[in-house]
C-alpha cells in the first residue's frame, strides 16, 4: 500500500525532576544537600533515508514519543537522558506543523535531519539551592515538558525523470531495463499502482533518478481510472518521458494515445504541461510498430525515440539522450 500523506502526532520526552537529598555519611551528621539533575527527554528527529519509498510503515502508530528523562538521584547523580526517537522518512519528504499550517523541513536529500520536537530539560536538584542563608534547601525544580506537534508528512518523489503514458505503454518493462528496480510488469492495465523510483548508473558518477508513475487515462483530472494525484510527483521531475506504445495491438491508436496524456497533463498543471517532453515509441519488435512510430513523428512533426524494452534495441541511445538533455539542463539551470 501506498500512503503519500499522513498525519502524526509526535511528542519529546519530558525532563526528569531534580532531586531532594542530603548527603548522610557516618562522621557527617550534617551533609549539605546532593540531589541530582533530572535527565534531559529525547528529542523526536525525522531522518530522510532512500531505503524507503513510502510512508505506510508509519501508519501503524498513533503517536510518537521519545522517552523521559530519569529522576536525578542523591550524591549529586543526575538522572539519565532519554533516548531521542528517530523517525525514518523516504527522501522528499515535506514536514509541516500542522496547527500553524508551517512548513517545517524540507528533507530533500538521503541523511537530510532535523528535530522536530525537543525534549524538556531535566529539573535543577537542591544541590543548587543551598545559599548561605539556607543550608537545607527543600526545593528541587520538576523537569520541562517536551515538545508536542502535530506534524504532516507529504511525500514528493524527487527524480530527473518522470515515466508517463497510458496503461500497459511499458513504462514499468522499461524502468527495469535501465535500472535495479524490479516494478511489477504485467499485460493489464493499472498493474502500476503507486509510484516508484529506478536510479540510472550509467557510471559511478553519473547517474540520474527515474520515477515511474501510474497510468493515466482520458478523464484522469476528473477521478477517471487511478486518476491524477499521482501527477504531482512529476512536478519537481525536470524531464517528461511520454511513452506511446506504437505495437499494432496497442489499446489506442499512437496519435491519439499521445494526446489523451498531453490533455491530462495540461489539465493538471501549467507547470507539468510545460516541461521538456521526450517523446519515445515503445515495443518497436512487434511487426508494423516502427512503421506506426513513423507515421507518429510525421504527424506531431518530432522524431520520436524508439526503444523495444524485450530485445533492448534503442535502449543504450535513449539513456544517452536523458543524460545529455539533464546535462544540458545543468548548465542552464
Ligand atoms: N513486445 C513487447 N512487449 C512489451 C514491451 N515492453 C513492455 N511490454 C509488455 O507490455 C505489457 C505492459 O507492460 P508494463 O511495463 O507493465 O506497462 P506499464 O506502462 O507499466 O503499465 P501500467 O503499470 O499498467 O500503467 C506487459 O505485458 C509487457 O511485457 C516491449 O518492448 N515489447
Ligand atoms: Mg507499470
Amino acid at each position: 500500500m501506498f500512503r503519500d500523506e499522513i498525519v502524526l502526532k509526535i511528542k519529546a520526552g519530558d525532563g526528569g525532576s531534580g532531586c531532594i537529598s542530603f548527603l548522610r555519611e557516618a562522621k557527617m551528621p550534617k551533609g549539605g544537600p546532593d540531589g541530582g539533575d533530572g535527565g534531559k527527554g529525547g528529542d523526536v528527529i525525522f531522518i530522510a533515508d532512500e531505503n524507503y519509498n513510502t510512508l505506510y510503515h508509519l501508519i501503524h502508530r498513533p503517536r510518537y514519543v521519545a522517552k523521559s528523562g530519569e529522576r536525578g538521584w542523591g550524591k549529586n547523580c543526575s538522572g539519565k537522558g532519554g533516548h531521542d526517537l528517530v523517525v525514518r522518512v523516504p527522501v522528499g519528504t515535506l514536514l509541516r506543523d500542522l496547527d500553524r499550517n508551517a512548513l517545517l523541513k524540507d528533507l530533500a536529500r538521503h541523511d537530510d535531519r532535523v528535530v522536530v520536537c525537543k525534549g524538556g530539560k531535566g529539573g535543577r536538584g537542591n544541590q543548587h539551592f543551598a545559599t548561605s542563608t539556607e543550608q537545607v534547601p527543600r526545593k528541587a525544580e520538576p523537569g520541562r515538558p517536551g515538545d508536542e506537534r502535530r506534524v504532516k508528512l507529504e511525500l514528493r518523489m524527487i527524480a530527473d525523470v518522470g515515466l508517463v503514458g497510458l496503461p500497459n505503454a511499458g513504462k514499468s518493462t522499461l524502468l527495469s531495463r535501465i535500472s535495479a528496480a524490479r516494478p511489477k510488469i504485467a499485460d493489464y492495465p493499472f498493474t502500476t499502482l503507486v509510484p516508484s523510483l529506478g536510479i540510472v548508473k550509467i557510471s559511478d558518477w553519473e547517474t540520474f533518478v527515474v520515477a515511474d508513475l501510474p497510468g493515466i487515462i482520458e478523464g484522469a483530472h476528473q477521478g477517471k481510472g487511478l486518476g491524477d494525484k499521482f501527477l504531482r510527483h512529476i512536478e519537481r521531475t525536470r524531464i517528461i518521458l511520454h511513452l506511446v506504445d506504437v505495437s499494432p495491438e496497442a489499446m489506442m491508436p499512437p496519435l491519439e494515445a499521445y494526446r489523451v496524456i498531453r490533455k491530462e497533463l495540461e489539465s493538471y498543471s501549467p507547470v507539468l504541461a510545460g516541461k521538456p517532453e521526450i517523446l519515445l515509441a515503445t515495443k518497436t519488435d512487434v511487426t508494423g510498430a516502427r512503421e506506426n512510430a513513423a507515421a507518429l513523428g510525421k504527424k506531431l512533426r518530432k522524431k520520436p525515440l524508439q526503444v523495444s524494452a524485450a530485445t533492448g534495441d534503442g535502449i543504450k541511445p535513449l539513456v544517452r539522450e536523458l543524460f545529455g538533455t539533464l546535462s544540458r539542463k545543468d548548465g542552464m539551470d
